[in-house]
């Protein structure tokens, strides 16, 4: 067990000279060498770059070359759009969706899924429907698709492009199914996967006073106001002749922000790879916190949909461009992550939508666990809203409870506040309850967020704002509800856990 003492005791030391060095490299300001990638540059300000992949180029050595150096994140160009995942109604085809993932995960990236729902490229079935056959097709495309890729991606664009320039809702046939179709598609997204983070897509919304902008912005709002599920948008950025980087542009992220979502350039390509306009665009996401990622449409000018215009940071025969050099200083000039870094963000975000899924128990069980020993039950005696409870009974400690995973992604920096709030109801007696956050990073940690003591002849709730830390990588989150001190049989409603 000892036999590695002295090569444990030189790590020791080479450790202790590597903090000593980074330490004062630290004090004295340093600079760190520029990373010589785009995705290692990006990741110095934890944010990513990508690309969008195309699964008939996986065999050109040339393309795989460029984009397994220089991006960390994945965007299928067409292998994950409704016409590819589901060809005929209800036979789900994932063949191309899944070289293009196995492919970027082989490489160490992630995946950002695109897209669930889109009045363009649907499959031929699809496009000839309306109205309620059409509405249940979507939630049904949304199920499928998001079973598939269950807990695999980092991004859904759950639905993308559905507004005019005139900032009305374009007149789609899913449009035609009702105005609460997007609203209802991110729902059914987030019940089908509470993993990955739901984002809304679009082009021509760059410009912070365009009416389309301001329309995006306007559903976002309506959304967080009514607690419907979205945690991002994504600006496609496609720059040509007519719509290059608008002054505003940083104004623009700021606002979506400030919505309480992430923001994201999801496909950006500029007409003729103009340099001030890639430096100006990676700079506005440099300077905007919950700026998380860039991703360019291509990776060589011949691979992009606008070849002629040579719009990408890649020329024909693979050469890094001029952009590519404005973009990676961009990137590599952004303040680093870490302990010393100045938070970017100045203003309070706006509370995030629950992070619980079938909070208020009306779906029976789904999505509840078991944390440790014991047996759930959806209950139809006790409730403390609609006509279902979740119960726990078979207890054999008091650590033992009832429980849910939340998404890492929720936490994006530790030290944030939640708030909590769970009702909470014995069978018999009155133990108390306490609402726990267990987090596992380097150490797992127990971070109690409310506890009250609870009785078998009403609800009591559970309530409090409690700041989250935790050190290393965040890997998982469960939020769950025992007795102190007991085992008793306990129910639970109506719960909900925000930023
Ligand atoms: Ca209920």
């Amino acid at each position: 067990m000892f036999r590695n003492t002295k090569k444990s005791a030189l790590f020791l030391q080479f450790v202790s000279l590597a903090v000593f060095v980074a330490l004062v490299a630290s004090l004295l300001s340093i600079p760190v060498a520029a990373a010589t990638t785009l995705g290692a540059a990006a990741a110095q300000s934890g944010r990513y770059f990508g690309t969008a992949i195309s699964n008939g180029k996986l065999g050109d050595s040339a393309y795989t070359t460029i984009a397994a150096r220089e991006f960390n994140m994945v965007t299928p160009e067409n292998e994950m759009k409704p016409d590819a995942t589901e060809p005929n109604q209800n036979q789900f085809n994932f063949t191309a969706g899944d070289a293009v993932y196995n492919w970027a995960i082989s490489h160490g990236m992630k995946v950002r899924g695109h897209t669930l729902a889109w009045h363009s490229q649907q499959p031929g079935w699809m496009q000839s429907m309306s109205g309620t056959t059409l509405r249940n097709a979507m939630i049904n495309h949304i199920n499928g698709v998001m079973a598939h890729y269950k807990g695999k991606l980092a991004y859904w664009d759950v639905v993308n492009e559905a507004f005019n320039e005139d900032g009305t809702r374009r007149n789609s046939n899913l449009q035609g199914t009702g105005n609460d179709w997007i609203e209802v598609a991110f729902k059914t997204a987030r019940a089908a996967d509470p993993s990955v983070k739901l984002c809304y897509n679009d082009y021509n919304i760059e410009n912070a006073t365009y009416a389309k902008t301001v329309a995006v912005k306007n559903m976002i709002q309506d959304f967080k106001n009514r607690g419907v599920p979205i945690d991002c948008v994504g600006l496609q950025t496609h720059f040509t002749g007519g719509s290059s980087l608008p002054s505003n542009f940083q104004t623009t992220l700021q606002n979506f922000a400030a919505l309480g979502v992430d923001v994201a350039l999801t496909e950006v390509d500029v007409t003729q790879a103009s340099t001030t306009q890639y430096q100006g665009l990676t700079q506005a996401c440099m300077n905007v916190s919950r700026c998380v990622g860039i991703t360019v449409w291509g990776v060589r000018d011949s691979d992009s949909w606008r070849s002629s215009e040579a719009p990408l940071l890649f020329d024909g025969s693979g050469n890094k461009k001029a952009a590519y050099t404005s973009v990676i200083n961009a990137l590599n000039a952004a303040p680093p992550v870490g302990p010393t870094a100045t938070p970017a963000r100045t203003n309070t975000p706006a509370p995030s939508s629950n992070f619980l899924t079938n909070a208020d128990m009306e779906s029976g069980t789904t999505n509840w666990v078991v944390n440790g020993v014991g047996t759930l039950s959806s209950d139809t005696t006790q409730f403390h809203g609609g006509a279902h409870s979740v119960k726990i009974t078979g207890r054999t400690s008091a650590w033992n409870g009832i429980g849910q995973n939340v998404a890492v992604s929720n936490f994006p920096t530790s030290g944030q506040n939640v708030t909590v709030s769970v009702w909470v109801r014995s069978q018999t007696g009155t133990p108390t309850a306490i609402a726990t956050l267990r987090l596992t990073a380097s150490t797992t940690t127990y971070v109690q967020l409310a506890s009250a003591a609870v009785n078998s002849t009403g609800w009591t709730q559970l309530t409090a704002t409690v700041p989250v830390s935790w050190s290393g990588t965040l890997t998982g989150v469960l939020f769950y509800v025992e007795t102190a001190a007991g085992t008793d049989n306990i129910y639970i409603d109506d719960a909900n856990l925000h930023r």
